[in-house]
């Protein structure tokens, strides 16, 4: 029994613990067969997606250069210094030493990443040298990571701010060209595979898997030297006269290039803060402004046009003052009987008014039209203002002959510089380019060049002695241009005591090659008269591109006008 008895027992053990075993085999690999066929993809992808992280490669954006390839907007490297903030808590005590190394408020960096503890990604500092961000790495603080990106610098800060615009810290254009050429400018991302440690570390980058497209360069029209000038000289005189603002323009009349563009105020754009409109606007393109007798050489464009007049043709302006309806237009004198050229001398909104009145009722319009107001320039500058200018046929008596003087139509310093780079090409429109542009410009005729010719020949009356503008002469050159006085309109009316200053002129006028338009907002320091204003800018600044630019003086082409020019030499103060 005692050998029996056991044998019956342990047999049925040895059944039960077989049957078990087997049966455990049965389950673990069947466990395991899912594991690893059934169930792979899923698995194999939660375990990677602890470590394998794809991220972001910046793209290098792309260079602004002035027409001779001087810098004006840089892409520099930094880094930008970002934490976990798990992780990075554990390292808590540490944290004293990195404030002070990247000059971050202690308290105010314990907030900043203890308030996010959930978050997965929060920036320390952003765009710091490579070099100090070698430091905080050093440290060797779990949680804590470096992001590779880039900063913007701008050489010439103030002085090309806005037309160059700036980008926001992500580096994408929010204004001026930065923002119109972002997608030439920012190039394409890349991607690469990084390992990351438990602690979020990036411990070795696996492989790229898209290279970074750099962006491409952009070559402006701008010429920085040019640029430098009109902005020194504009900034002087807003300075002085004590004005509210200001713009100047020059534009190849050739081509159609901006070669300068500025405005006052400025402001810095390497000094990111808060960023104010009235600083940052480019207002020679995105602010209107009557022209007032600026308008003047197109009224004599429709008046010869029309065959009616011819440049000896007289007006008589008597007594200075023009009864329409229950209106009256003024000149500031009495000049009599005078010709259509006089008429742009003196500036005469008397005898202005009375051409247009003689001519076909469309007539301005027509001339304004082709001329480009009242339609925006097709430059692409963000923002652009197209400006207005209504069909004259529709308008009574009194508003055809304001429209002769300069009110009533609205303009850009941009588009009143193009109209008379028309003036400056023996009629030709061409568009306006803040790109850099190679070879001859293809445009359009819009006036008739004899007529142009003779227009040129009254504007360089302008600045001879008995002229409104002779203080835009410059020694050695021929000027032709027009000034401009212009009350500002307010609710109602027009100010009697805020003005714009305006001259608009091109040179060398025996072969034109710029034309360039300086407006003064608001001088407010006792003289306000476009000539004694704006047209002091324009000469200096004139001269000083004429030089640049090499351009053959042509004064002695006109003897008769050589003395009046010598008798108030360029740049020289009254
Ligand atoms: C003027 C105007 C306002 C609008 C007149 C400026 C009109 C007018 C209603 C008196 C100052 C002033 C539609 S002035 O630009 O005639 O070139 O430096 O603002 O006449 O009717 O105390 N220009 N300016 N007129 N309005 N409305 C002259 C002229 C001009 C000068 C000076 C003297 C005006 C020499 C202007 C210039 O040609």
């Amino acid at each position: 029994m005692s050998d029996k008895a056991p044998t019956t027992v342990s047999r049925f053990r040895l059944k039960v613990v077989t049957g078990a075993v087997v049966l455990a085999s049965v389950i673990l690999l069947w466990r395991a067969v899912d594991l690893h066929v059934f169930r792979k993809d899923f698995l194999q992808d939660q375990g990677d997606a602890r470590y394998l992280r794809e991220q972001p490669i910046a793209a290098h954006r792309g260079m602004i250069t002035d027409r001779n390839g001087e810098p004006l907007a840089i892409s520099t490297p930094v880094d930008s210094v970002w934490v976990q903030p798990k992780t990075f808590s554990t390292a808590y005590s540490e944290w004293p030493k990195v404030a002070r190394l990247l000059d971050l408020d202690l308290q105010k960096m314990q907030r900043k990443v203890l308030q996010r503890k959930d978050r997965e990604f929060v920036y320390l500092k952003r765009h710091i040298t490579p070099a100090l961000a070698q430091k905080v790495m050093d440290l060797k603080l779990p949680g804590i990571s470096l992001q590779r990106e880039y900063h913007r610098y701008y050489p010439a800060g103030e002085v090309t701010a806005h037309v160059i615009g700036f980008t926001n810290v992500d580096d994408k254009g929010q204004e001026g060209l930065e923002l119109a050429y972002d997608n030439w400018l920012r190039g394409v991302p890349g991607r690469q595979r990084v390992l990351k440690d438990r602690l979020g570390r990036v411990v070795r980058h696996l492989e790229q898997l898209k290279k970074p497209e750099s962006g491409k360069i952009l070559q402006l029209s701008l010429d920085r030297r040019l640029q430098y000038l009109a902005y020194r000289e504009l900034k002087r005189a807003v300075l002085r006269h004590k004005a509210r603002s200001g713009s100047a323009v020059v534009l190849d009349v050739q081509t159609g290039e901006v070669l300068a563009m500025v405005n006052q105020p400025s402001y810095n754009p390497n000094d990111r803060g808060q960023f104010k409109s009235s600083h940052t606007r480019n207002r020679a393109v995105t602010d209107v402004f009557e022209p007032g007798s600026a308008i003047k050489p197109f009224t004599v464009v429709a008046a010869l046009q029309s065959g009616r007049f011819r440049p000896g043709s007289m007006v008589d302006t008597a007594p200075g003052r023009f009864r329409l309806g229950r209106a009256v237009i003024h000149d500031v004198r009495n000049y009599g009987r005078i010709n259509v050229a006089t008429v742009l001398q003196k500036s005469s909104n008397v005898g202005a008014s009375k051409i247009a009145l003689a001519l076909p009722v469309d007539a301005l319009w027509k001339v304004n039209d082709r001329v480009g107001f009242g339609m925006s320039t097709g430059s692409g500058f963000p923002g652009e203002a197209g400006g207005l200018l209504s069909r004259s046929h529709r308008l009574r008596e009194i508003e055809r002959a304001t429209l002769a003087y300069g009110y009533g139509l609205s303009v850009t310093p941009l588009q009143l510089a193009r109209a008379y780079s028309v003036l400056a090409s023996d009629g030709i429109l061409r568009p306006v380019s803040f790109l850099r542009v190679s070879g001859p410009v293809a445009g359009r005729r819009v006036i008739r060049a004899d007529i142009v010719k003779q227009v040129r020949r009254m504007l360089e009356m302008v600045v001879q002695p008995g002229g409104t503008g002779t203080r835009a002469q410059i020694a050695g050159y021929r000027v032709a241009g027009k000034t401009g006085t212009v009350k500002k309109a307010t609710t109602g009316g027009y100010s009697e005591d805020r003005y714009i200053a305006v001259f608009a002129g091109i040179a060398p006028a025996s072969q034109p090659r710029l034309a360039m338009v300086v407006t003064i907002n608001e001088p407010r320091n006792g003289v306000y008269y476009g000539g004694e204003v704006a047209a002091p800018v324009f000469s200096r600044v004139m001269a000083g591109a004429l030089r640049m630019l090499g351009v053959a003086p042509d004064e002695s082409d006109n003897p008769g006008l050589q003395l009046a020019a010598f008798a108030r030499p360029a740049g020289g103060r009254p």
